[in-house]
């Protein structure tokens, strides 16, 4: 790592670095130089990512996309071109690099006031609509089928057709749930295709972590981790957050009475993604609970699969990791079925605005 930032055209004298934020997926660092800059140097992973180099070529266009609409430069990642020009750097182990400026701020694991969920959710709200002129189809779609929850499903199936390690007797009762669900789970990708809800340039990662809000301020000041931006649907984008940040637990609590749906925290995100977007039709507004659902479900999904295949995807801290994981978001979904009817009461209120 320490060769690596030289391979970026820094101006300064890299002195200190050490291990940065909270990602599941890629291995991130804050570098310091000896004129105090603050750098972050990422190393792609590249067993999720396979194909870094459009992965940056998305980033990049979208970055400087944004950078034409705001007026603060802090307000979009700057990425800094490698001593090539490349805005990455291939080691000779064939890892993937890249570096961005550090803007001071900081992230929250859940939001401390409404206030600082309301600013997340201005700012993901705003980063729809400076990109609802994109034009999708430039962009790769660096994971095929991300979000496309039926092909969720299918994984799940066929990971329990092979039970690599054994697993599945341990996880009928949470298999039995997700499969109850399969065909709503289904129906934000069959809207998609329908073309009754339009496919736009979606985040996919939109958890509450992956803003930055000023230090003084608490304002949001940006959007970090772009790198599953891609064609996707606003529902996702909307629901994730939820499922993160108006949760009542963290997503991997394993004291399953703790987590639940915090109905005035949805109302909050609400108020705040309609406040920075003004794009959404109202179809798109009024399935946003569904969203908030079917992504739950389907990183239980995931979760799930991941634990069935011997927790090869997502980083894990102890050996059951996923089944907590994957428990706590059925936990989730189970009430938010139970609060259906008032999540559909503060969207109509919204509507109505
Ligand atoms: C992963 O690395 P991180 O925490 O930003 C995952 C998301 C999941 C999330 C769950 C590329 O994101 O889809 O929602 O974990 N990212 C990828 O914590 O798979
Ligand atoms: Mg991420």
């Amino acid at each position: 790592m320490q060769q690596a930032i030289h391979h970026f055209q820094i101006k300064s004298q890299p002195v200190f670095c050490k291990v940065f934020g909270h990602g599941n997926i890629n291995y991130t660092f804050q570098i310091t130089t000896d004129n105090r800059k603050q750098y972050i140097l990422q190393r792609i992973n590249t067993h999720v990512f396979k194909q870094p180099v459009e992965l940056m070529e998305n980033v990049i266009a979208v970055t400087q996309h944004i950078r034409s609409k705001v007026s603060d430069p802090k307000q979009v990642l700057c990425f800094v071109p490698a001593l090539d020009g490349k805005y990455y750097y291939c080691d000779e182990r064939r890892r993937y690099w890249r570096c961005y400026e550090f803007v001071d701020g900081f992230c929250l694991e859940a939001p401390e006031t409404n206030a600082d969920f309301y600013e997340s959710a201005v700012a993901f709200g705003r980063f729809q609509d400076q990109l609802s002129d994109f034009p999708a189809e430039v962009l790769h779609e660096t994971i095929p089928n991300f979000h496309n929850t039926p092909d969720r499903y299918r994984l799940l199936h066929i990971a329990m057709d092979e039970d690599a390690c054994d697993r599945l007797q341990f996880v009928q009762k949470e298999i039995d749930f997700i499969m109850e669900r399969e065909q709503e789970a289904a129906t934000i990708q069959r809207l998609l295709e329908s073309g009754e809800i339009p496919l736009r340039v979606t985040h996919n990662d939109t958890k509450l972590n992956n803003v930055l809000l000023d230090m003084k301020t608490r304002k949001a000041l940006c959007v970090l981790d772009l790198d599953t931006v891609m064609p996707g649907s606003s529902l996702f984008d909307f629901g994730d957050s939820i499922r993160f940040g108006a949760a009542t637990a963290p997503e991997d609590v394993q004291e399953l009475s703790r987590m639940g749906l915090d109905l005035n925290l949805f109302e909050v995100y609400t108020r705040g993604y309609l406040d920075g977007c003004h794009s959404l039709t109202n179809r798109e507004v009024e399935l946003l609970p569904l969203g908030a659902k079917i992504i739950t479900l389907e990183l239980a999904v995931r979760f799930l699969t991941d634990y069935l295949e011997s927790d090869h995807y997502f980083k894990t801290q102890y050996p059951d990791h996923n089944l907590v994981r994957a428990r706590a978001q059925l936990k989730l979904v189970e009430d938010m079925e139970a609060k259906w009817y008032q999540m559909q009461k503060i969207i109509e209120r919204y509507k109505e605005n």
